[in-house]
């Protein structure tokens, strides 16, 4: 299960079948949505193995895994392939028994589900920011749209009245939101979140979550990484591995 494990890149041999009683998960330690997946494979202690893949220097044979070569993909010992993050939390959750992070009644579901299409311009806008930031570009206006997201998600929290987006306790929207709020800080963005007393409380009880423990990543190591992506260098997806 260790996710700390060197990239495969060009020219490295594919790994071999997945054996029974495993899953496989084509990562990146620093891919938020991988970091979905992954978060799910841990809340339900579903026996995993990792590879990680490096995304400026993709391995030849990745294109079998996903037609574009992106990630995360799960593979099984069936040789069945799953990709797209949340279609991979789904099919997580269905699949293996202990405790199920969507829930069971269909209306709660489709609830999740819907203020997941809510959350739609999430990823793009902290992507952008952080580009632009990166870049040395102005990004009010970037800001102020991603803060406009953030406050439709503090409303609805408000309305509720509940910790969770799902309700009091933890489930699978939050661990499908919950990468991009970890990287607000990093990204140089965490403003964004000032006066929203709701998401504040949401954030402060998720970094309580033992998943979401176990799953943060250490900032310096996050920081060095995004300096080496910025530079456009492969290495950066090893940086912080020491063996
Ligand atoms: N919609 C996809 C998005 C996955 C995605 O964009 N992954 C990025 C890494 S964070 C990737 O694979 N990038 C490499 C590429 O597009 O070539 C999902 O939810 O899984």
């Amino acid at each position: 299960m260790d996710d700390a494990t060197r990239t495969f890149g060009k020219g490295s041999c594919p790994p071999g079948p997945v054996p029974e009683g495993l899953i496989r998960i084509y990562s990146m330690r620093f891919c938020p949505y991988a970091h979905r997946t992954r978060l799910v494979l841990r809340a339900k202690g579903i026996r995993h193995e990792v590879i990680n893949i490096n995304l400026r220097n993709k391995p030849e044979w990745y294109y079998t895994k996903h037609p574009f070569g992106q990630i995360p993909v799960l593979e099984n010992s069936k040789c069945q392939l799953i990709y797209e993050s949340v279609i991979a939390c789904e099919y997580l959750d269905d699949a293996y028994p202990g405790r199920k992070l969507f829930p069971y009644d269909p209306y709660e579901r489709a609830r999740q589900k819907m203020l997941l299409e809510l959350f739609c311009k999430v990823p793009h806008l902290t992507k952008e920011c952080l580009v632009a930031i990166r870049c040395g570009r102005a990004c009010a206006d970037l800001k102020l749209a991603l803060r406009q997201e953030f406050c439709n998600l503090e409303e609805i929290l408000g309305y509720q009245n509940t910790v969770f987006f799902g309700g009091d306790c933890i489930s699978m929207i939050d661990y499908l939101f919950w990468p991009w709020f970890e990287r607000l800080d990093v990204y140089g963005i965490a403003n964004c979140l000032n006066h929203m007393p709701a998401l504040q409380l949401w954030t402060a009880a998720m970094k309580q979550d033992p998943t979401v423990c176990a799953l943060l990543i250490d900032r310096n190591i996050f920081l060095g990484f995004l300096n080496l992506y910025f530079q456009n260098n492969p290495d950066a997806f090893d940086f912080g591995l020491t063996c």
